[in-house]
């Protein structure tokens, strides 16, 4: 399939970008900001409740008309239709991408081949719902009559991330008589950790795989129920009632052992990594009761409405992506730093590395012409302040670019004393001292003696967007995660690249297949590889036979 969409380099308004950067890249934010006194206010724009100041950004007027207009030449409007709309935008896979369906509300019309999705959403999520309660209100008991009181999900990749970031993130919220455990890693030592203090009889697996098939979730499931059968003194009919699965592959889950009663199903249509508020989410679910989870979903679509319908030079994601295309292809920054202001956000970098690498992370166009710019960034972060005392110091001093997405809250869900007022006093004053930083002037004036002076100085001149949001609740960490989702688009359409398949992936797991039998079989292998891995497997299957 071709797109008739001018490669980006043609396009005028990358042209004209690229002029204006040359005249334009020498300018401090301390001149920009001095030039125009109302710069900080008037560079925001609000959404469903965030707030995003950009002014901290190299940007001058000129710079976000000519981003708006390249945004209108890479047919965003169109793609962002075709998406809604359900046409099949994933075209490697000949799939539709609809996780905006997921949150879409009941009685609104998304149509797939010839289908509204929509009523099968909401079957699911009836679904969800009817045996989470059964679960968090002990109706639902284990195979020697306990009620349940830990629940581990298995899943990796896309159906990891987002439950355990999720649960996380709304801990506050959560059912704190209910044990939670994420186990993802096909190292042994992650199941062993997450049950080995678990009483069988009264634990939940939730093993989520979109198709059932992933090597790691299923050498973990297997374990699973070797461990609870093991416990529960082995009879087969306890799977029943310990197992439930989330997957589209209802074959392979009733010839796992579930009953496919217990499994809740999503669509083709969903991506991994874009799958958290689907079947998915059942854990968060199961965390934070019915209610918070289907305001997770109202958050997420707000924000789908947002990006859906509200004009470029306000829409949220739209503004977001575009900066973060003039940092990467303009101004050479090589990552982005995602800094939350807010301790249960501590495993949103985390869940956003996938989202955004994964996804972005492409070499080639949707017609599949090798790119001539740089396309995702490597994002990263850690929550604040920690970050502060450890790797700050290169973003305000060293010598690359890193812009950095600071996000807080005006309130506390755990208010303690003043730190919450010490908390966002930090996060204002990082952004405060990255763009603008401290002269050598500055420094002299307090009395530095001269040789210290260099080594005092900041640039400044670091660019940031700051988030700003009335408190983390269900809704607007909902809002959030589809911001990012739409940032992850828009920059999609700007760079012409698929940011829904996945193929990088493929190579390292077939070839791990291939070397499984090498280290496991009892004679020696006859190895076809490269010097250094054939070495490597030989010196590996010596090693595990020494104690
Ligand atoms: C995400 C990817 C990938 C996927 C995992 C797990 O977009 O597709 O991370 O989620 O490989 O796949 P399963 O859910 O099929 O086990």
């Amino acid at each position: 399939m071709t797109t008739t969409i001018t490669p980006l380099t043609k396009r005028p308004a990358w042209k004209a970008l690229t002029s204006h950067h040359k005249k334009i890249r020498g300018q401090h934010l301390r001149k920009l900001f001095a030039a125009d006194p109302k710069r900080g206010e008037r560079m925001t724009a609000g959404a469903a409740g965030l707030f995003l100041d950009y002014s901290k950004n190299r940007v001058t007027n000129e710079t976000l008309k000519l981003l708006l207009k390249l945004a209108q030449e890479s047919g965003l409007r169109g793609r962002i239709k075709a998406m809604f709309s359900g046409e099949k935008i994933n075209i490697t896979e000949n799939r539709a991408v609809l996780h905006v369906a997921l949150r879409a509300p009941k009685g609104a019309k998304i149509i797939v081949d010839g289908k509204n999705v929509v009523p099968e959403v909401h079957a699911v999520l009836d679904k969800m719902e009817a045996f989470s309660k059964r679960i968090r209100s002990g109706a639902w008991k284990g195979h020697t009559g306990k009620r349940i009181r830990n629940i581990v999900n298995i899943g990796i990749g896309g159906s990891d991330l987002g439950p355990v970031m999720a649960y996380e993130a709304l801990k506050h919220y959560s059912e704190r008589g209910l044990v939670f455990r994420f186990v993802s890693n096909v190292d042994g030592a992650d199941f062993v950790e997450a049950t080995h203090d678990l009483d069988p009889a009264e634990t939940l697996f939730i093993v989520s795989s979109k198709t059932f098939t992933t090597q790691e979730t299923m050498a973990n499931a297997q374990s699973a129920r070797v461990w609870l059968l093991k416990g529960l003194g082995g009879n087969l009919k306890a799977v029943a009632k310990h197992f439930v699965a989330v997957s589209t592959n209802a074959e392979k889950v009733s010839a796992f052992g579930i009953d496919t009663a217990n499994m809740f199903g999503f669509w083709d249509w969903v991506g991994g990594r874009y799958s958290m508020d689907s079947a998915i989410g059942l854990s968060t679910m199961l965390a934070t009761g019915p209610k918070n989870y289907r305001a997770l979903l109202a958050g997420f679509h707000a924000m789908d409405e947002h990006f859906r319908t509200a004009p470029f030079e306000k829409n949220l994601p739209v503004l977001m992506a575009l900066l973060s295309v003039w940092n990467t292809d303009f101004l050479g920054a090589e990552t982005v730093a995602v800094l939350p202001y807010e301790n249960y956000l501590k495993r949103f970098p985390a869940y956003l590395q996938q989202l955004t690498m994964e996804s972005n992370g492409k070499h080639v166009t949707l017609d599949g012409k090798p790119v001539d710019y740089q396309t995702s960034p490597v994002y990263w972060g850690e929550p604040g302040t920690n970050g502060q005392h450890s790797f700050y110091q290169l973003i305000h001093q060293g010598t690359r670019l890193i812009p950095c997405d600071f996000i807080a809250f005006a309130h506390a869900l755990t208010p303690l004393g003043r730190h919450h007022d010490m908390l966002l006093a930090n996060v204002f004053a990082q952004a405060e001292a990255l763009a603008f930083g401290k002269t050598a002037a500055e420094v002299k004036a307090e009395g530095t003696a001269g040789w210290l002076v260099p080594h005092r100085v900041f640039e400044g001149n670091r660019p940031s967007n700051t988030i700003l949001a009335g408190r983390l609740t269900p809704e607007v960490l909902g809002k959030l995660v589809a911001l990012y989702e739409h940032i992850v688009f828009v920059q999609g359409a700007i760079w012409s690249v698929n940011p829904f398949d996945q193929w990088g992936v493929e190579l390292g797991k077939a070839l791990a297949q291939r070397i499984v039998p090498e280290l496991e079989s009892k004679a020696a292998p006859k190895l076809a590889h490269d010097s250094s891995t054939n070495n490597l497997i030989r010196l590996y299957r010596k090693m595990k036979t020494r104690e």
